[in-house]
């Protein structure tokens, strides 16, 4: 499982004045708190990045690197930035991302090959985005395959269905779910990643974790390759690195609609029960769904 840490980012209310300002302290301390938290990436996302997008990319790409050899994400929409960016990346970088609107692909791809980068493809179709599991297969199965006409091989493409928070659409965040059971039939030997922390976006920052942890389990049952997490978050490292096991059975028994008495569990079983519940579409979700 490769995690790649989400922290330095343009909407961050301390590091994305420090971008803007290209103060590069907060940011090389950030990028060195991620790496000693134990992720295998580092996100770098200015966004949309409109106005001189390709030099902050250039300099936060040089200022991380200035302190770190961990590979990059590099993520923003605007496809120059993204160059300049790839031009000054000294590891194999990973381009976030190459969508299937139609002038993101055109601009993308020819990056992902002439800079023989890695590529998450990221499922959002020209008519916006993906209803159910067989709309994420359909443009899945598209973008592998314009990418490998484009020369670009399968293995470098990191598939992300796009996660929705669960506040917001309940049948969406099933449907990653279920696609990502199905990634490896209809487009083998692709990878895959998640942004984890979109699910649990306008829900109590206490009870984020609960929500990404419990998510995490259900998209690893089905093979999920890396995501970019919240590197602060120990014991959602400790789950994706395998040191979790009980939990892990025991929400796997929870998706496949076994019901648990939530009497016989410790308190961190019966959270990890009740988040499944609600992540599955069992219960409703709600701010106070821990405490029903
Ligand atoms: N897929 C891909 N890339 C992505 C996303 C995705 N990049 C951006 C995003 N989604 C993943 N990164 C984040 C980064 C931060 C948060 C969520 C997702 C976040 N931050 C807190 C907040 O907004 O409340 C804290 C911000 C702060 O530091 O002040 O939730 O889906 N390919």
């Amino acid at each position: 499982m490769i995690l790649i840490g989400e922290s330095i980012n343009i909407m961050s209310k301390t590091l994305g004045p420090a971008l803007r300002e290209r103060n590069p302290k907060p940011i090389q301390e950030m990028a060195l708190a991620e790496v000693k938290a134990g992720v295998d990436y580092l996100d770098l996302n200015i966004g949309p990045a409109r106005r001189a997008g390709d030099e902050l990319m250039k300099w936060v790409v040089e200022t991380v690197q200035a302190v770190t050899d961990m590979p990059l994400s590099l993520d923003t929409t605007n496809p120059v930035a993204m160059e300049a960016g790839l031009k000054v990346c000294k590891s194999r970088a990973l381009i976030n991302s190459v969508s299937l609107q139609p002038d993101r692909l055109q601009a993308g791809l020819p990056l992902a090959k002439n800079y023989n980068a890695d590529m998450i493809g990221l499922l959002w179709g020209a008519e916006g985005m993906p209803r159910d599991a067989n709309e994420r297969c359909m443009l899945a199965v598209e973008l592998v395959y314009q990418a490998n006409d484009m020369g670009i091989p399968t293995e470098n493409i990191w598939i992300d269905p796009i996660a929705s928070p669960i506040s917001v659409e309940i049948n969406q965040v099933k449907s990653c779910v279920e696609f990502m059971s199905m990634l490896a039939e209809v487009a083998p030997g692709c990878k895959s990643t998640v942004g984890l922390s979109n699910i649990s976006n306008g829900t109590p920052t206490h009870l984020r974790p609960y929500l990404n942890r419990t998510y995490l389990i259900m998209l690893m049952r089905y093979g999920l390759h890396s995501a970019i997490v919240d590197a602060f978050d120990a014991e959602l490292n400790a789950i994706a690195r395998g040191k979790m096991p009980e939990v892990v059975k025991l929400v796997h028994r929870v998706m496949d609609g076994e019901q648990i008495d939530i009497k016989s569990l410790s308190k961190k079983e019966a959270e990890y029960v009740k988040t499944a519940r609600v992540l599955t579409g069992e219960t409703l979700y709600s701010h106070s769904w821990l405490e029903i």
